[in-house]
């Protein structure tokens, strides 16, 4: 079982979900990754994110990206969405994530802020996790204090 499940669109996505993958080792988080499209593979998705076992799900996805909304219409669990600048500044993507409708939310980072995205999976499960919390205590006054 892994704490964090790591769906990506596709192979292109690969360096943000490592990126985001880094992030949640930094602080001892397990995760898995996963190249899943909403539109290419629709039946895997939906099967695969209704299996699995993992606390939070980072999804990430470029162009018309509806990837984090399907993941979010398959599970109660957190998503969060990471917009991947592949057309239009990556505007397209950060829109389509983002305008979810009432009732099946999906945090959303930046665009292209798979770290982010780690570090916000990082925070969820510290709320239940003292020392994971403690942790992320220690990253932000190392940052503070490094300028
Ligand atoms: C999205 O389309 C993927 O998440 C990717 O960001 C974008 C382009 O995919 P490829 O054409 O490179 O497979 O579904």
């Amino acid at each position: 079982m892994v704490s964090v499940s790591v769906i990506i669109g596709s192979e292109s996505d690969k360096e943000l979900g490592e990126a985001a993958m880094e992030m949640l080792k930094a602080f001892d988080v397990d995760s898995e990754l996963r190249v899943l499209s909403a539109h290419r593979n629709p039946k895997q998705l939906a099967d695969y994110v209704e299996k699995s076992e993992a606390k939070v799900f980072i999804t990430i996805a470029g162009l018309a990206a509806a990837l984090p909304g399907v993941v979010a219409a398959h599970t109660v669990k957190p998503v969060i969405g990471v917009p991947k600048e592949v057309k239009l500044g990556g505007i397209d993507a950060l829109l389509s994530i983002v305008q979810m409708p009432t009732g099946i939310p999906v945090a959303t980072v930046g665009i292209d802020s798979a770290k982010n995205a780690g570090l916000l999976a990082v925070e969820i499960l510290a709320l239940s996790d003292i020392s994971l919390n403690n942790k992320i205590v220690d990253y932000r006054r190392k940052r503070a204090s490094s300028g």
